[in-house]
């Protein structure tokens, strides 16, 4: 598997784009233990997007698919809103739905995969708004977790639809003013974390993209949890810098700002003692490997 996926017929290679080129001499599919270490040194699965210069999504976008297992056996469901603007330049198989559905199409989706390659593993992959999550796609969302769907969902939470201008997101933080929601926000931010945790979530974790190594871990923990026991979610404030008036390179201080202790964006993970103990066994059995090949030197 791997690269042979994407292998160029000698016949054809000087008509491919450079950049296909690239991707198959020094992308990273079939790459064990690939991640975001390898930003810099090899050609990533995404490069340009037409989001807003420093905006955190594109940080956030680039860990996640450094940290992917197996990009080249993953399909990526996407929905409208900023995050949609990137799918066209990513180098992993991807579906557009319709605002608010990916939570279904994914299910459609993984469960076809399974019956269609039954001895293969093929990841699904959510990545929404908070907009497409929480408000408009939450039946899809809930519903899909209620009966335990193996695919793990990431929200990209700028607590609002920053696409459309800057409406109230049941998200957004109580109080909170924006362009189009004047009045300020009348109520709480929804717990869609403890919400996730309590409709059947095997792994939940709410944090910021401030940090790559761990943005890698939580994504790697999410998909492989997916994979074999149900669903996993993953909520990462990418704030939308240009409805809260920042710079386009202040958007990494506002994530450390937003994750300190006392603060909404403080890491927080919930893990069934079933993940956690398949978590330490493909640890144990990586380790078993990574000894077995060192003593075969
Ligand atoms: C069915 C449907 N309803 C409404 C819209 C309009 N719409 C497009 S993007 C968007 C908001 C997206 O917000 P969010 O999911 O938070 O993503 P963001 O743009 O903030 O990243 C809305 C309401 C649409 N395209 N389709
Ligand atoms: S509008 Fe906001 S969320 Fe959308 S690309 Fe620009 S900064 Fe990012
Ligand atoms: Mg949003």
């Amino acid at each position: 598997m791997g690269k042979d996926k994407i292998r160029i017929n000698e016949e054809f290679y000087d008509i491919m784009p450079p950049e296909y080129r690239e991707l198959v001499e020094s992308g990273t599919y079939g790459k064990e233990g690939r991640g975001w270490k390898d930003m810099g040194s090899s050609k990533e699965l995404i490069e340009e997007h037409s989001l807003c210069a420093g905006c955190p999504e594109s940080m956030a976008f680039r860990y996640i698919l450094a940290s992917l297992p197996a990009p080249e056996d993953t399909v990526m469901v996407g929905s409208t809103g900023c995050t949609s603007l990137v799918f066209p330049h990513v180098a992993v198989h991807n579906i557009h739905s319709l605002f608010g559905n990916q939570n279904a199409i994914a299910t459609g989706l993984k469960r076809a995969l399974m019956v269609r390659f039954p001895n293969k593993v093929k990841d699904v992959v959510v990545l929404a708004g908070d907009g497409a999550t929480v408000d408009i796609g939450l039946d899809m969302t809930l519903q899909s977790w209620f009966r335990g769907e193996k695919f793990t969902t990431i929200c990209f939470d700028n607590e609002l639809y920053a696409n459309t201008g800057g409406q109230e997101s049941g998200l957004m933080q109580k109080g909170f003013v924006a362009k189009m929601a004047p009045v300020g926000k009348k109520f709480d931010k929804v717990r869609l974390p403890e919400i996730a945790r309590e409709s059947g979530c095997q792994y939940v974790v709410n944090m910021t993209a401030s940090q790559p190594g761990k943005v890698e871990k939580v994504i790697r923990n999410a998909v492989y949890i997916a994979r074999e026991l149900g669903p996993t979610y993953v909520q990462i404030y990418t704030p939308c810098i240009l409805e809260i008036g920042k710079q386009s390179m202040e958007g990494l201080q506002e994530m450390r700002d937003s994750e300190k202790p006392t603060e909404r964006f403080a890491y927080k993970e919930y893990i069934t003692d079933e993940a956690k103990a398949y978590l330490a066994d493909l640890d144990a059995k990586r380790k078993a490997k990574a000894t077995a090949q060192l003593a075969a030197k």
